[in-house]
């Protein structure tokens, strides 16, 4: 290609980049179920990544102007607000299925995110991970701001020939400013494999208070599964020595096969509010869900609401991807006025935003039945309402 043309076409990606990420993003309007808004386009692509991580911008270098090292999904989003910004620390996977951290920011945390101008450096422990993933952050009391990750690595056990075995723990890291970063021990627990941990904003008794996922296998839950809660003493060489399920896995239900917390819980005046995931199995494979559940104000361990069912599942395009069928949530900024940002990903491949407000998710917490376990009892509050509705039209007419 010629200088000219190279320039000609560089000019146009630059132009189209820029166009990506300036797209006004609205309320989707053929969505409504009265909880939260959905909206027309995802927030953050692949192909919003920056040009200058994926091509060689020099003509010289790259004569045919090719990506030379591509970007394959950006997913999994941790979430917080800062310096009157709403920032997301995605999950970035190249195109050697590599993951890595990288901060998106936005003024009104709907549209026009900008990656930074480069990938988070995240420290290793003496033990290098493999694989680092899906962030939450947690502003916590003792001032700083935690990243707590799935750190994974191949399993030293796995028999010759077995490429794929591999062991899921839990990474820390602190910082002040998403910018810089100092890594802590990788958390110990008493389980073979460890993901979707999730640090409590609080102090628990003067302890640092967690909620874990402990399973026996990287993928299958096993005798583990179940969002469980555990305290430690120590943030820089966190154990924790006992883990309490506090919502288990339940047969035939949405989160029959695994489950995971979500993003650090929101406080409320009623309690702390959950956005986690359930995974149940079908003939396509896994499929993930959103659901929400409400612990005690003053005692995180303690679930005192349990709406049954899912809060979100993939609509529309979400449902195809990478890993299709899947939601997957570990980011929400609620702000002080009541209004909720719920970051999510879908089908591991790109970012969304749904909007709601704290009240809007309380009462949807409280209100609807917990699971019925059984389609007869499903029948049974179904109609209830059905009867509260036929009683109510009745009077008003
Ligand atoms: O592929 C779906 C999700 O699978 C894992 O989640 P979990 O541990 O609950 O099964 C994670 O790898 C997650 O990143 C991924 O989105």
């Amino acid at each position: 290609m010629d200088r000219v043309t190279f320039d000609t076409r560089r000019r146009q990606l630059q132009n189209d980049h820029e166009a990506l990420i300036e797209r006004r993003n609205e309320v989707n309007p053929q969505w409504h179920n009265g909880i939260f808004d959905r909206y027309r386009h995802p927030i953050l692509t692949a192909d919003h990544t920056p040009l200058a991580w994926r091509y060689d911008l020099n003509s010289e270098t790259n004569p045919y102007l090719m990506e030379r090292m591509g970007i394959n999904a950006v997913f999994n989003a941790g979430a917080i607000a800062l310096d009157g910004k709403h920032l997301l620390v995605c999950r970035v996977e190249g195109a050697d299925r590599k993951s890595f951290f990288a901060v998106a920011e936005s003024e009104n945390g709907i549209d026009n995110f900008r990656f930074w101008d480069q990938p988070i450096v995240m420290p290793e422990t003496a033990k290098s991970d493999v694989n680092v993933y899906d962030m939450r952050l947690t502003r916590h009391a003792d001032g700083w701001i935690y990243g707590v990750f799935c750190t994974e690595r191949k399993d030293p056990n796995a028999p010759p020939g077995d490429m794929s075995s591999a062991v899921a723990q839990t990474g820390i890291a602190r910082t002040e400013n998403l910018k810089s970063w100092e890594r802590l021990d990788d958390l110990i627990t008493s389980s073979p494999q460890q993901r979707n941990v999730v640090l409590h904003p609080e102090f628990i008794g003067g302890r640092y208070a967690f909620y874990t996922r402990p399973q026996d296998d990287f993928i299958q839950a096993g005798t583990g599964g179940g969002i469980a809660f555990g305290v430690a003493d120590d943030i820089a060489h966190a154990v924790i020595e006992e883990e309490t399920v506090i919502d288990p896995r339940a047969y035939h239900t949405i989160k029959e096969l695994k489950n995971g917390a979500g993003a650090p819980p929101i406080k409320t005046s009623e309690g702390w509010l959950h956005i986690a995931h359930g995974v149940r199995g079908c003939a396509a494979g896994l499929r993930y869900v959103l659901y929400a559940f409400l612990c005690h104000p003053k005692d995180p361990s303690r679930v005192i609401a349990r709406p049954g069912g899912y809060l979100m599942a993939p609509y529309g395009e979400e449902r195809f991807g990478d890993v299709s069928n899947v939601l997957f949530c570990n980011g929400v900024i609620s702000h002080d006025n009541g209004d909720v940002f719920i970051y999510y990903a879908s089908s591991d491949t790109r970012m969304h935003v749904a909007t709601t407000t704290v009240e809007k998710l309380l009462d949807y917490a409280k209100n609807p039945p917990p699971d019925g376990g059984r389609s007869a009892a499903c029948v049974a509050q179904r109609l209830a309402l059905i009867a509260r509705n036929r009683a109510h039209m009745e009077k008003t007419v």
